[in-house]
């Protein structure tokens, strides 16, 4: 008999979750959870054969049909096996819908996003046209206009696969992705309708039935505050674009699964959303929603990583025994399953803010917290997602870095989460924005106050300790930092918001080990939380602006 490695398997992604039911049991209202169980087991099973019925099929990438054989431009995009099964399942299953309806109240949103977390993998980044529809339904509610709301809502909150849309963010053009206020698109009104005209350079959710744009109306001046918001749906209803032609389909390093297009605007008609100016205010509502899904999507890679790497370790057999009883890899696995407990955390208090806000349960300071906290989320979790996927290759060893393996497509599907929905520098400025309309750290500061308060047993001293060591740390720094010049506070950027993340994280999973350890006798968390903490929380820079300075411009 040759030797033979045996492959990773995974079991109901629901049912096995430690992390995941641990939590839900904490927050959710027995009822709630009761009503949902079902569908998140079901999840969690598709969950486990999806990824089981990938290995079993070549990969397949969309394909863009730009003319028929009888010549006819018809710019058709063919999708994916695992696309065309996304679409039913996550309408009946309400990834969108279960965020915005009213059964549970204020756990709306930890409900839907328990539902993303499991899909998202098996989903193949349908979850991006997913995230997208739930961001255009939030702004279209926030901008009070009842023809769209009546309009467009039904479709995009639907749970009948018939009725089901999707809806794109059509905001990145050459000019740039970040910077948006250099958007070429134009918007003239041609006999009381608005057209637009121009090129978007990444449309993710080109196969949507709606979408959001940002357009200069002509005449309008330069800078963003001049741009406008239209809404447009891009298809006649037999199908035919309107005034859109698809150039090419971007060829990415991952999510290859996910049509991006790069498109030309013809004359395509849309409707102004708000008034025809400050669009990047009237579309922000989409980029903290996708931002969230981000984040979530970001946790479901590592959880994906880890039970990949979990199962792995206890067939592989090296030196005489099982991976998973050998010393250096139990604590390799460990610092992977702490960093990722610790992010779960952040990331659903994220999630049950977001709840509280939308149903109006929630104080100023907890909406600014949200504020606050929703690019630190993105921020930290789309690095973390690829040091997890990349320690998970390294795991599975030389069959890791093989492509039928499975494991390098994560690697790369990794990789976009710090870069689109706004870089890792897009969010630490983002936060800083939202820092000063929040007057300061106090939110963050009170809330960690409140949270660390409930932390009594003595197993986690060393943790509470630690986060708010770390707590007055950054207050001294950010004191500094704003006194100084302004390049100062933005070069921290960025270790500011780490720091702030996995502080609020530890403090946050030091209270989700404290209620384990009494209600559910489990010290896992616990053991999670002493890790993370042992990680360190904090990298802020004491002066380095002009160290930084010369070390970018270095050149010999
Ligand atoms: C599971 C799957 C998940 C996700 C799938 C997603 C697929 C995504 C494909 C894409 O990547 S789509 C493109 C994503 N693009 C971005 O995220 C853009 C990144 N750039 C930024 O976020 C910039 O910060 C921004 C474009 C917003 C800068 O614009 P401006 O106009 O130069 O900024 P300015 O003047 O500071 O802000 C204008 C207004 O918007 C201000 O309001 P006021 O006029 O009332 O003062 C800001 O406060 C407000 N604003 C900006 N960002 C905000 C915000 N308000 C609330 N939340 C925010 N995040």
């Amino acid at each position: 008999m040759p030797f033979l490695q045996a492959a990773p398997v995974l079991s109901n992604q629901y049912l096995d979750d430690r992390v995941l039911r641990s939590y839900l049991r904490r927050v959710l209202p027995r009822t709630v959870l009761g009503a949902i169980e079902s569908d998140l087991t079901d999840l969690g099973e598709y969950a486990a054969s999806a990824w089981a019925s990938a290995r079993a099929r070549a990969p397949a990438d969309p394909e863009l049909v730009q003319w028929s054989v009888w010549g006819e431009r018809i710019d058709r995009i063919e999708l994916t096996p695992a696309w065309m099964a996304a679409q039913p399942l996550a309408a009946r299953h309400g990834l969108v819908a279960a965020g915005h309806e009213t059964t549970h109240g204020a756990h709306a949103r930890v409900h839907q996003f328990s539902l993303v977390y499991l899909f998202h993998c098996a989903s193949e980044f349908y979850t991006c046209p997913l995230a997208m529809t739930d961001g255009v339904a939030t702004a279209l509610k926030a901008s009070g206009n009842q023809r769209l709301i009546e309009r467009a809502l039904p479709h995009l909150l639907s749970r009948d696969p018939d009725q089901f849309w999707t809806a794109g963010q059509w905001m990145t053009e050459n000019a740039g992705g970040s910077d948006v206020a250099g958007t070429e698109t134009t918007a003239r009104e041609e006999n009381g309708r608005w057209r637009l005209y121009g090129r978007k350079w990444f449309v993710s959710a080109i196969n949507a039935q709606a979408a959001l744009a940002l357009a200069r109306p002509a005449g309008a001046p330069a800078g963003s505050d001049a741009l406008a918001l239209f809404y447009l749906e891009p298809r006649k209803p037999d199908g035919r674009w309107r005034n859109i032609a698809v150039d090419r389909l971007k060829d990415k390093l991952g999510t290859r699964e996910l049509p991006t297009a790069e498109i030309h605007l013809n004359g395509t008609p849309a409707e102004l959303v708000g008034e025809a100016k400050f669009g990047v205010r009237q579309i922000a509502p989409v980029l903290n929603i996708t931002r969230t899904w981000n984040a979530v999507g970001a946790l479901a890679t590592m959880r994906r990583c880890i039970a990949l790497a979990r199962d792995y370790a206890n067939r592989r057999i090296a030196f005489g025994k099982p991976l998973a009883e050998q010393p250096l890899f139990q604590d390799t696995l460990a610092g992977m399953q702490a960093e990722f407990e610790a992010a779960f955390h952040l990331v659903f208090f994220v999630t049950e803010l977001l709840g509280r806000v939308q149903a109006g349960q929630a104080d100023d300071a907890q909406q600014n917290l949200l504020r606050l906290l929703t690019p630190l989320a993105k921020l930290w979790t789309g690095k973390l997602a690829v040091a997890i996927a990349s320690e998970t290759c390294e795991c599975i060893g030389g069959v890791g870095y093989l492509e039928d393996s499975g494991i390098p497509q994560l690697l790369r599907d990794a990789q976009v989460w710090p870069i689109w929905e706004g870089a890792s520098n897009v969010q630490a400025l983002d936060f800083l924005r939202a820092l000063r309309a929040a007057g300061g750290l106090q939110p963050l500061l009170s809330a960690q106050r409140t949270i660390l308060s409930q932390v009594q047993a003595p197993e986690l001293d060393a943790c509470a300790r630690a986060a708010r060591e770390a707590a007055t740390r950054i207050a001294e720094w950010l004191q500094k930092a704003s006194t100084g010049e302004r390049e100062r506070l933005e070069a921290g950027g960025r270790e500011l918001a780490f720091g702030l993340a996995r502080m609020l994280a530890l403090s946050l999973l030091a209270r989700h080990a404290e209620w384990a350890l009494r209600a559910e006798n489990d010290p896992r968390p616990a053991a999670a939380a002493r890790r993370f903490a042992d990680h360190g929380l904090l990298r802020l820079k004491s002066d380095g602006l002009r160290d930084a300075q010369m070390l970018a411009s270095d050149s010999y």
